[in-house]
């Protein structure tokens, strides 16, 4: 990095009035009237591919989990930001297996449709304790196996071989929705990537720097791209300022489209859905964004201390959080929104 560039971020990172860099973007990009102007926001379906790993996963392992052959995925990769981001048209097939390992409502009674109305997020695997901020043996339920093979899968072609996925959160986010700025290191081995999975409406994500106010990246989430946050990009603070109707084509989960449904695969591993439960779960899309993070949280062989320490990752100063706009700031705690605060 230049001498100057240096400067210009050190500036740009500076407080003002009370504000850093990073809460004033988020800010402009979560502000409704005049809404922002979205031209900063980097689309990566305009920017420079990077190879995946082809031989890491053969064709009859991505068949099975529903995926297309690696060679046909498209990946990115985000300059000054190592780690990479990939998209490969996640389908029909991983929207209901997510949906299956999560929300199980039945279809059409009132009060489900009022609890997914509320729904904000769900965990698997080891369940994070967002008042602790620290997962723990004794809150553990196994993790979906389709959902780690999914996950195993993209990371070996990404150049990470071994994953295990430990720990899930699904954050359902309604049009007015946001995500606090926040970095996870809850995770006791941060060299393992962290996944991120998007389904329904899109979003503007927000990736900033290793310190709280260095000033963030605008960028687009589209329903079936798949982001993974690897290396130095493991540990970098992020965002969700605003959620944006889907682009037309990207939502095409009934019909085919950009996000096709592939036929039932002999040997696929993908729990099925209902048609009715899918009918639920496509309705809810339309209007929402679900978001899923897949963490290992171990070391191979590691194992969680005998006394838990309590996770400290929250900035004192930042009061960004995860509000539905129409309650305004929600405090984070186990019964309540986790993203009230701004780590996890
Ligand atoms: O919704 C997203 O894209 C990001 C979610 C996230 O950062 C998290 O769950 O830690
Ligand atoms: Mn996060």
């Amino acid at each position: 990095m230049q001498d100057s560039d240096v400067m210009a971020k050190m500036a740009a990172s500076m407080v003002e009035g009370g504000e850093d860099s990073f809460r004033k973007i988020f800010k402009f990009y979560r502000r409704r009237n005049p809404p922002p102007d979205l031209s900063d926001v980097i689309d990566f379906s305009r920017c420079a591919p990077v190879n995946l790993d082809t031989a890491a996963v053969s064709d009859v392992e991505a068949t099975r989990v529903g995926l297309q052959p690696v060679r046909e995925w498209r990946a990115f990769g985000l300059r000054g930001h190592p780690g990479t981001r990939s998209r490969q048209s996640l389908n029909k097939v991983w929207m209901r297996a997510v949906w299956f390992n999560s929300v199980r409502l039945p279809a059409g009674k009132r009060e489900a449709r009022t609890l997914l109305e509320r729904l904000r997020w769900v965990t698997l695997g080891y369940h994070y304790n967002w008042d602790t901020k620290t997962y723990s043996p004794s809150s553990h339920t196994p993790f979906p196996r389709d959902l780690h093979l999914l996950s195993a899968h993209v990371t070996a072609a990404c150049g990470f071989p071994g994953f295990i996925s430990e720990a899930g959160i699904l954050n359902y986010y309604r049009s007015d929705s946001s995500l606090g700025i926040h970095v996870d290191e809850s995770e006791l081995d941060h060299t393992r990537p962290l996944l991120s999975f998007s389904f329904g409406q899109s979003a503007i994500f927000l990736l900033g720097g290793p310190r709280r106010q260095d000033p963030p990246r605008a960028m687009l989430m589209h329903s079936g791209d798949v982001m993974v946050m690897s290396g130095p990009s493991r540990l970098l603070y992020h965002a969700v300022p605003r959620i944006l109707p889907a682009p037309p084509g990207r939502l095409a989960l009934e019909t085919g489209g950009s996000i096709q449904t592939p036929p039932p695969q002999e040997g696929s591993v993908v729990e099925p859905v209902s048609e009715e439960e899918w009918a639920v779960c496509s309705r809810y899309i339309q209007s929402s964004r679900v978001n899923v993070t897949v963490r290992q949280v171990l070391a191979p062989g590691q194992k969680f201390p005998e006394t838990p320490r309590s996770h400290q990752t929250t900035d004192p100063g930042q009061t960004d959080g995860y509000d539905d706009g129409e309650n305004g700031k929600r405090k984070r705690s186990s019964s309540d929104s986790p993203y009230a605060a701004e780590t996890h």
